[in-house]
């Protein structure tokens, strides 16, 4: 068997809030670290609130990100506002991050008129044109080779910008995967392939999902730059993708990344855990390594933050969530008939024919 090169996992901060020796430790403001951190936080709240909202049936579903946080906010603060984001969908921090408004997420997972995708997609398919964020989209994997091609598309026009997507080891199983890597080597797109090794493709373990001996060193044959860093370190997750985007800025290619996390949640608001992993011995110790216990150590040893400020900071979290979620449920659904609506300038007659249908169905019925 061919030897894989050694890639070491690179990690900046510590478990315990302290910074690696002789770790290159990146610039970030200490405002922004705040905000990170409110940013991360943020996402406990809201799946952790909208988790029961699926449970009470006010809505279908719902993935939350417990533990992966720093994956997704770090990664979607390291890029500039023209970078594009082509998400799976556990990377709800990266969505905050850019700009989305708490109302908008809400109103995807309600599939109300306020929708940005009028109603079309199952709950967790956000996205938004506006903030260069591609809408989630159910079958894994197509993301990455769209991400390859948008950032071959930047390199032809110049742009000062580079194309990012996330994925989870799991998909990385997929074709798309093996047609993105091959096509943003061959073309020296500026891309960023984000993975996200949360250990888990929903109860398929990653140690059946592929003989390699991790997913970065997959790099080296697609004649790409691979690194393996520390998922739940902010620090390091911001590096690496700083670094990705220089690299892929000045023409050197793209670089996949690959995270190290744990799903310390569900897959889905459709899943039980419980059923193939055990909670003390499999996620028992990431439990004492995830993302915001060695970012609050830290800000907390900075004086940066105080136990008072994360009280006072979910309880905001918690009331903006609150009332996005009541202006939500009153807001009207959205329109049946706008599924004919965005795909063509003029409707082609059968179409026509079947929305004319849909009107007198939902007229016989009451609906309209
Ligand atoms: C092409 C395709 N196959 C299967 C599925 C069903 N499915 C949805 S999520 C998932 C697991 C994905 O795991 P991973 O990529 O590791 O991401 P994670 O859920 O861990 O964040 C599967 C198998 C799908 N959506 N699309
Ligand atoms: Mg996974």
């Amino acid at each position: 068997m061919a030897k894989a090169p050694k890639l070491p996992v690179k990690q900046i901060l510590d478990e315990n809030g302290e910074f690696v020796k002789g770790a290159q430790v990146p610039e970030i403001p200490k405002e922004d670290l705040i905000s990170l951190f409110k940013t991360i936080l943020k996402v406990r709240v809201v799946d952790s609130r909208m988790f029961k909202m699926q449970r009470q049936g006010r809505i279908a579903f719902y993935m939350a990100s417990y533990g992966e946080e720093a994956t997704h906010v770090g990664a979607a603060y390291a890029l500039k506002p023209q970078d594009w984001i082509f998400p799976q969908y556990r990377e709800q921090g990266a969505a905050f991050v850019r700009g989305l408004s708490l109302q908008l997420f809400v109103n995807q997972l309600f599939g109300n008129s306020g929708d940005l995708n009028r109603g079309r997609q199952m709950p967790m398919h956000w996205g938004s044109r506006a903030l260069n964020l591609v809408t989630v989209s159910s079958p894994l994997g197509t993301q990455i080779p769209q991400c390859a091609g948008t950032a071959y598309g930047m390199k032809i026009k110049k742009q000062d910008a580079v194309a990012l997507t996330f994925f989870g080891e799991g998909t990385t199983s997929e074709g798309d995967f093996h047609a993105g890597l091959n096509f943003a080597g061959v073309y020296k797109a500026p891309a960023i392939f984000f993975c996200r090794n949360n250990g888990w493709a929903i109860s398929t373990p990653i140690h059946r999902q592929t003989a390699s001996e991790n997913i970065a060193v997959k790099a080296v044959g697609y004649g790409i730059e691979g690194v393996r860093i520390d998922g739940n370190d902010l620090f390091a997750v911001i590096d690496s993708v700083r670094t990705a985007r220089e690299r892929a800025l000045k023409g050197d290619g793209p670089t996949l990344i690959e995270a190290l996390t744990y799903r310390l949640s569900s897959h889905s608001t459709s899943d039980d855990p419980s059923a193939y992993r055990s909670e003390d011995k499999d996620d028992g110790p990431w439990k004492l390594r995830e993302p915001a216990i060695r970012l609050r150590k830290f800000l907390m040893k900075e004086n940066l933050w105080s136990g008072k400020e994360e009280q006072d900071w979910e309880k905001t979290c918690e009331k903006e969530l609150l009332d996005a979620i009541r202006v939500a449920e009153n807001t009207p659904r959205a329109e049946l008939d706008a599924l004919f609506e965005d795909m063509y300038d003029d409707l082609p007659w059968n179409l026509k024919e079947q929305k004319n249908q849909l009107i007198t169905f939902l007229k016989n019925e009451g609906k309209r």
